[in-house]
């Protein structure tokens, strides 16, 4: 076989860009949550795509925001900054036609960390009506940045995701691979499990709500019928539960639906959940209880 080329590659970009929605698409599989909120990912997902001799190893990481407050977000945070020393390629995700305070904080720290390969990939292109509109934007970013590579996608069309793909192949240094050719992910499936769940409360759950859950599994067993996983739903205010349960559970209920359809969709067999709400006040503020629940650096 000839020589093995691998990257290790960052996705950062302020919030709600398309980070994870790009991962998704590379891989071709639901690993990531995706929601219409910003800061929906909460630690490093990562997604292998492995094709010829070359290995893309994609790390899916917080959106960095300027000036938060709440111990979480910084945590969220300096997720996102360390994953940027570690990666052979930064592939920094922006919103087309879209410029926001973040983004230059992005930047900033892009710059002081000075990546070896700088990638752009310019998101939600399918948002621009006047593609022509796409050009100034292009020019402007070649200059201030002179990325290795600047990619106008939608990260929606699996088609501009394995073109993207194609494009970082010729940018991989020569290297053994990380993980095993057939490898999707080499994070567990009670991780995988938990941000499943933790997606469908997100697309289902309003304002500040789905901020102050967290997502931990208690058991999966392989049963004749299905996978079965039991986890827990972390909520930090009583007043939260009935909010959470719906009207009947009916909310709960949908959660529970969607993720073990994701789930079975990932892993390709039947996929149930049992979800259990249990409290403990002032979790999203305690920073030794979200190591504990997951979210840890
Ligand atoms: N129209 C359009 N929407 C997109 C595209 N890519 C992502 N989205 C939507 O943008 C929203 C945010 O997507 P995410 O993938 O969760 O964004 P993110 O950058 O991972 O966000 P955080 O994890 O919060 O930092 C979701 O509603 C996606 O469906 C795209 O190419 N076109
Ligand atoms: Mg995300």
């Amino acid at each position: 076989m000839s020589e093995q080329h691998c990257a290790r590659i960052a996705l950062v970009g302020r919030p709600n860009v398309g980070k994870s929605t790009l991962l998704n698409a590379c891989v071709g599989a639901g690993l990531a949550a995706v929601s219409q909120k910003a800061q929906t990912t909460r630690q490093q997902v990562i997604g292998v795509w492995t094709e010829g001799t070359t290995q893309l190893v994609f790390v899916d990481t917080p959106g960095q925001a300027p000036g938060e407050q709440q111990t979480l977000n910084r945590l969220l945070d300096r997720n996102a900054v360390a994953a940027l020393s570690e990666v052979d390629i930064v592939l920094w995700v922006r919103e087309a036609g879209v410029e926001r305070p973040a983004d230059r904080t992005v930047a900033e720290r892009i710059q002081q960390r000075q990546p070896g390969c700088l990638a752009i990939a310019l998101n939600k292109v399918d948002r621009v009506r006047d593609k022509a509109k796409l050009m100034p934007e292009l020019h402007r970013l070649q200059q201030d940045y002179k990325p290795a590579l600047l990619y106008p996608l939608s990260g929606r069309r699996p088609q501009d995701a394995a073109r993207l793909c194609a494009e970082l192949v010729k940018l991989a240094p020569a290297g053994d691979w990380h993980y095993p050719e057939d490898t999707l992910t080499p994070q567990r499936g009670e991780f995988l499990a938990a941000e499943k769940i933790r997606e469908q409360l997100f697309a289902r759950l309003h304002q500040e709500l789905p901020y102050r859950l967290a997502v931990t599994i208690d058991s999966m067993d392989e049963e004749p019928a299905a996978l079965v996983v039991h986890a827990t739903v972390w909520l930090d205010r009583a007043s939260h539960k009935p909010i959470v349960l719906g009207r009947g559970g009916g909310n709960l209920k949908q959660v529970r639906e969607a993720a073990e359809a994701g789930l079975t969709a990932l892993w390709q067999r039947p996929v149930r959940c049992h979800l259990w709400l249990k409290l403990r006040e002032g979790w999203a503020e305690d920073q030794a209880v979200i190591r504990t629940l997951g979210a840890s650096d």
